[in-house]
């Protein structure tokens, strides 16, 4: 029924911007101090892609393992690092802020030609975009936003 042809981009309107899934929860009350210590405490690391665990993309009853991932005025992709194994993958793009994004998936080395580039287009603030693609070999595929690549705005998929 969902059945989107590989790399075709399906454009959606109205997209809910589900924020309140990134709604930091500050009601636990169990610590004195948050993890970065109190005073002369040591400090958050900052995070690194390399330091962020990666999310594995889920598996549909129809064989497609799909992931959403929001893109912020902070200029990242969140999650940064995306997991799954080899097959079809679709990645749900949703712009959370009011910044234009761009996202693209490079899969290079996969058998379909017509993975060469696939990706969101223009994405403005409030609008998310489905990207399907089909990878064949295990490896690690960026997707960098065009608009912020320089500002180190990309993701990664590991195909596992
Ligand atoms: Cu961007």
């Amino acid at each position: 029924m969902s059945d989107v042809p590989v790399c075709r981009l399906m454009s959606t309107r109205g997209a809910a911007l589900l924020v309140t899934a990134l709604t930091i929860s500050g009601a636990s009350g169990c610590a004195l101090w948050g993890p970065e210590g109190g005073p002369g405490g040591a400090g958050l690391a900052a995070p690194t892609a390399s330091a962020e665990a990666a999310v594995d993309a889920v598996l549909g009853p129809d064989g497609v393992q799909r992931v959403e991932v929001m893109a912020g005025d902070d200029l990242r992709l969140s999650p940064s690092v995306v997991r799954a194994r080899p097959g079809v993958i679709e990645f749900r793009f949703r712009n959370i802020g009011m910044t234009p994004h761009d996202v693209r998936l490079t899969v290079t080395g996969a058998e379909d030609p017509a993975n060469t580039a696939p990706g969101t287009g223009n994405l403005n603030g409030g609008q998310a975009q489905t990207v399907r693609v089909t990878v064949d070999r295990a490896g690690r595929y960026p997707f960098p936003c065009l608009y912020h690549v320089s500002s180190g705005m990309q993701g990664t998929l590991e195909v596992v």
